[in-house]
C-alpha cells in the first residue's frame, strides 16, 4: 500500500519545515518515507532531504518568469496548469514507489485551496493510482493574534477541506511561539492571548470570539459587517468541521501526535492492530476549561 500526505497551507505556515520533520520522524521509526516537492518556487537550496519527485524539474517558477515574461503570480499558475497537462509525467514519477510513504510539500498560494483545480486533479490522480490520500492544512500560531485573521484563516480551511473531500487533518503551527506557561505569563499577553482557556477557543474554534465583540461592532454606520460577522458565527456553530491540532516543533510529543493522527486518518499499515491516535496533552491545551 502507498501513501501519500499532502502538506498544504498558506505561504509561510511552515509546511516545508514541517515535512523535513515528519521525514525525519519516519526515518527513526525505520519507516520509507519521500519527500516530493510542488512548489515551482521553492528555493533551490532550500531542503534538507532532496525530493525524489521535484515539480522544478518539469518546470519551474524562475525560467517561467524569465522565459515567458510573467510575474510571480501568474507565473505560479502558469506552472500548475502546466502540470495539469502533464499529469502523465508525475504518474510516471510516482510510478516507481511501492510501499513508501511520500510526504508532498505543496506551494502556498491561496487560491489553490480555495477554487484552483490543480490540487482536485492530483487527489484524482493519486486515487486512480491507488495511493491513499489525506491532507495536512496547516496555519501559523500568528494567527491567532488577531480573531479576524483568524476567521478568515479558519474559513480558508474549511474551504479548502470541502474543494478537496479527502481525509483532514488541521494543525495549528508555529505554537513554539506562543507561551502559556505560567512562569513566563508575558509571552501569552504579547501574542494577544490570555493563557490555555484562550488558546482552546481556538484550537476548537469557538464562533462566540467573533460574536462576543458585537457591541463593539454594532456601529450603525456598518450594520453589513456585522450581519455578515453574525452569518460567519452561524456557518461555524451549523458546521463545526475546523479544529487544529497544536504543533510545537520544539516539543517530540506534538510532532508524534500529529503524525499519529496522520497515520490513523489513512489507516496506515491496516494489516496491524488497529491503532487509536495518540491522546492529545490535554494538560498542555485543553485542561482548564
Ligand atoms: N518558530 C517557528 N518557526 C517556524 C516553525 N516552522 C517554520 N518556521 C519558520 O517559518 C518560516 C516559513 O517556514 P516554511 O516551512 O518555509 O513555510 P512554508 O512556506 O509553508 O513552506 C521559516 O522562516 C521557518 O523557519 C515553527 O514550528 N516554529
Ligand atoms: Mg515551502
Amino acid at each position: 500500500m502507498r501513501y501519500a500526505v499532502l502538506v498544504t497551507g498558506p505561504a509561510g505556515a511552515g509546511k516545508s519545515t514541517f515535512s523535513t520533520s515528519f521525514l525525519t520522524h519516519l526515518q527513526a521509526s525505520h519507516r520509507t518515507g519521500h519527500l516530493v516537492n510542488l512548489d515551482p518556487a521553492a528555493a533551490s537550496t532550500s531542503f534538507e532531504y532532496e525530493p525524489v519527485i521535484d515539480i522544478r524539474d518539469l518546470v519551474s517558477l524562475e525560467d517561467v518568469m524569465s522565459e515567458l515574461g510573467y510575474g510571480p503570480n501568474g507565473g505560479l499558475v502558469y506552472c500548475f496548469e502546466y502540470l495539469m497537462q502533464n499529469m502523465d509525467w508525475l504518474e510516471e514519477e510516482l510510478g516507481g514507489f511501492d510501499d513508501d510513504y511520500l510526504v508532498i510539500d505543496c506551494p502556498g498560494q491561496i487560491e489553490l485551496y480555495t477554487h484552483h483545480p490543480f490540487l482536485p486533479t492530483l487527489v484524482r490522480h493519486l486515487n486512480r493510482l491507488g495511493i491513499r490520500t489525506c491532507a495536512v492544512y496547516l496555519i501559523e500560531s500568528q494567527f491567532m493574534e488577531d480573531r479576524y485573521k483568524f476567521f478568515s484563516g479558519v474559513l480558508s480551511a474549511m474551504s479548502a477541506m470541502v474543494n478537496l473531500e479527502i481525509p483532514w487533518i488541521n494543525v495549528m503551527s508555529k505554537m513554539d511561539l506562543v507561551t502559556s506557561n505560567p512562569d513566563n505569563p508575558s509571552g501569552g499577553a504579547r501574542n494577544g492571548l490570555r493563557g490555555r482557556k484562550n488558546i482552546a477557543r481556538y484550537l476548537d474554534p469557538d464562533p462566540l470570539l467573533l460574536a462576543s465583540r458585537r457591541g463593539e461592532e454594532a456601529n450603525p454606520s456598518n450594520p453589513r459587517f456585522h450581519a455578515l460577522n453574525q452569518a460567519i458565527v452561524q456557518l461555524i456553530e451549523d458546521h463545526p468541521l475546523v479544529s487544529f491540532l497544536p504543533l510545537d516543533l520544539t516539543d517530540p510529543d506534538s510532532l508524534e501526535t500529529v503524525i499519529s493522527h496522520v497515520d490513523y486518518t489513512m489507516q496506515y499499515g491496516e494489516d496491524e492492530e488497529p491503532k487509536e491516535p495518540h491522546d492529545l496533552d490535554e494538560g498542555d491545551f485543553k485542561d482548564e476549561l
